[in-house]
């Protein structure tokens, strides 16, 4: 209380005395308070008041003299006694042990609200009128239940209002690349969500680089992307066709990972984030899951294979906490279906099987909603961010080290590939 009384004082009004004389004065009033209280022991708020301006008042003409014309009379001497510019600067920042310091200017002290937080408000209405784009990508063995995650993710919580017009369609074996499309609003907030249904491998005698095709896919939306970045007058906002996630069904074996699935993943996991998933579930006993899930665990950690999300790419300790918790249940163990069933009167999406309906929103039943919780409600904005800053980058330099210097991009190498790229426009 005392102190602020002081500090309240500080500008004081003077008759004749020069500006050098006010500024000891002012100085030693202070080094003595210092040494009053214990030694310049000043707590925040006291600081905060000895770094506003320090005015003195010639009675004469009104004349004020603000801390920075102090500051610069102060560093003028300095100068004079041949202090280098690193010690200059070093004073400046020195917190005030007893004389006049230009500090940082701590807005509402000074000139009361900025709103600097109002910036939050400003992205918020800027993304919600752009929306977000989110592309997954589901790969995998034939059969595995692919497409019909696909549609279960779909008709879930997800985009219930927006379900697809063939709604009651069957679902037929995948035979080419296929993207859905679906505007998802909630709030205010749009959502493109995007899934690429992909022909299931392991159909031929020989699997042999069965991978290329997705690899290939891939890698043509990173090329789309640059070309559209590197044109001199690019689109405001460039069309993002890119995977930010790839889905990848493993056999419900209750063995270890195949071969194929190993070199599968080896190849995406360097160009795309990839979540594994347990397919069909339901054909394993609760012990046998939990078991697999722990053999694919060390398998992927023994075959040098990187899954979302990576611990090196953790910002914090909240993220770390976090990403471990999902790091310890992946692979998520999923039941994927097309149809519902009414379940104490309420509308399920479920498997009815002579024992009862497996209902596949149900956690205690299966690991779909922390699938779809991980990709849509917890980490979306981590897998664009991932897949735009490690995994566009990497293939952006690479592609821009192949090019000669200061010339256009060689050549894309997958030029003549077979995909049909209009398959791959949104159906909306
Ligand atoms: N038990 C069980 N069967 C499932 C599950 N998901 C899908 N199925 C069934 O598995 C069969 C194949 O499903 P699809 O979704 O066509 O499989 P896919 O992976 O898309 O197959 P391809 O298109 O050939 O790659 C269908 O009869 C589905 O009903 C599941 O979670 N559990
Ligand atoms: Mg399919």
């Amino acid at each position: 209380m005392e102190e602020s009384e002081r500090t309240e004082k500080t500008p004081t009004t003077k008759a004749s005395s020069s500006l050098s004389e006010e500024v000891e004065q002012e100085v030693e009033q202070q080094g003595k308070m210092a040494v009053e209280t214990g030694g310049g022991g000043l707590d925040g708020q006291q600081q905060q008041k000895q770094q506003s301006p320090v005015a003195a008042i010639s009675n004469g003409n009104e004349k004020w003299e603000s801390s920075s014309d102090v500051r610069m009379k102060e560093e003028e001497e300095e100068v004079a006694v041949g202090k280098s510019w690193v010690e200059r600067q070093m004073n400046k920042q020195r917190p005030p042990t007893g004389g006049p310091q230009v500090g940082i200017i701590q807005g509402p002290d000074l000139f009361g609200y900025v709103g600097i937080e109002a910036v939050l408000d400003q992205m918020r209405r800027k993304t919600m009128k752009s929306g977000f784009e989110f592309n997954i990508m589901v790969v995998g063995q034939s059969g595995l239940g692919k497409s019909t995650l696909v549609d279960t993710l779909f008709k879930s919580k997800v985009s219930r209002k927006s379900c697809t017009p063939n709604y009651e369609e069957k679902i037929s074996k995948t035979v080419k690349l296929q993207s859905v499309s679906h505007v998802i609003e909630e709030k205010g907030v749009k959502l493109k969500l995007t899934v690429i249904d992909t022909p299931g491998f392991g159909d031929q005698i020989n699997n042999e680089n069965c991978w290329e095709p997705i690899v290939k896919h891939v890698n043509e939306q990173y090329e789309k992307y640059l070309k559209e970045e590197l044109h001199v007058n690019r689109n405001r906002r460039i069309p993002d066709t890119r995977i930010h996630c790839c889905i990848y069904f493993l056999p419900a074996t209750g063995h270890w990972l195949r071969p194929i699935d190993v070199e599968f993943m080896k190849r995406l996991g360097k160009i795309v984030s990839i979540v594994p998933v347990i397919a069909k579930a339901d054909t394993l006993t609760i012990e046998e899951r939990l078991e697999f899930k722990q053999r694919i665990r060390q398998d992927l950690l023994a075959n040098g294979i990187r899954v979302y999300p990576q611990e090196e790419y953790d910002e914090d300790a909240e993220d770390r906490i976090v990403n471990d918790r999902i790091r310890e249940s992946i692979p998520f163990a999923v039941v994927g279906t097309d149809k519902e069933h009414q379940v104490n009167g309420h509308k399920v999406l479920g498997r009815k099987t002579k024992w009862g309906i497996i209902e596949v929103e149900n956690v205690a039943h299966c690991e779909f909603a922390n699938l779809r919780d991980l990709l849509i409600r917890s980490h979306l904005q981590d897998l664009k961010d991932v897949t735009h800053n490690i995994h566009y980058e990497t293939y952006r330099v690479q592609r821009l080290n192949e090019s000669p210097h200061g010339s256009a991009l060689s050549p894309y190498p997958f030029q003549n590939g077979t995909t049909n790229n209009s398959d791959l426009e949104s159906h909306l």
